[in-house]
């Protein structure tokens, strides 16, 4: 398979703990090259555009508060099934499920509070990076 490019965040709960360098290191360690990275905040309303998908969902206000509770580090990760391979060294979205050895399995707080978000289909990565980056921004 060719390279492919995924999305990520590195959510308020890691950056308030300080861990992005320890998400970094597993995602190098997996084989995902972080080929772009900014810490921003995001409003409330940046949030609620980017998971505009879960706006009926109830935790829909909590997830958008929480997103722009603190900075976050949104990042371009580039590899072999970047994708895929990304929504496994990232584990189930609830940490009680994720397996050892997983980012939200060492580090999520909660179902909510999870550390990382990740892209999980080629169309939604390439919608999510736009949201952020500018092409000359990618450098692979
Ligand atoms: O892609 P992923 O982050 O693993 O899960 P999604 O089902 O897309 O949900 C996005 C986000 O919403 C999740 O990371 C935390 C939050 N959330 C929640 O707070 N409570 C749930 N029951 C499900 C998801
Ligand atoms: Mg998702």
């Amino acid at each position: 398979m060719a390279l492919e490019r995924t999305f990520s965040i590195i959510k308020p709960d890691a950056t308030r703990r300080n861990l992005t360098g320890k998400i970094n290191a597993k995602l190098e360690e997996a084989g995902l090259r972080i080929i772009a990275q900014k810490r921003i905040k995001m409003t409330k309303e940046q949030a609620g555009k980017f998971y505009e998908v879960h706006k009926d969902r109830p935790f829909y206000d909590e997830l958008c508060e929480f997103m722009s509770s603190a900075p976050v580090v949104v990042q371009v990760l580039e590899g072999e099934n970047a994708i895929a391979k990304n929504r496994e060294v990232m584990g189930a979205t609830n940490p009680a499920d994720a397996a050892p050895g997983t980012i939200r399995a060492e580090f999520a707080e909660s179902v909510g509070e999870n550390s990382v978000h990740g892209s999980d289909a080629p169309e939604t990565a390439a919608v999510e990076i736009a949201y952020f980056f500018s092409g000359t921004e990618l450098v692979g």
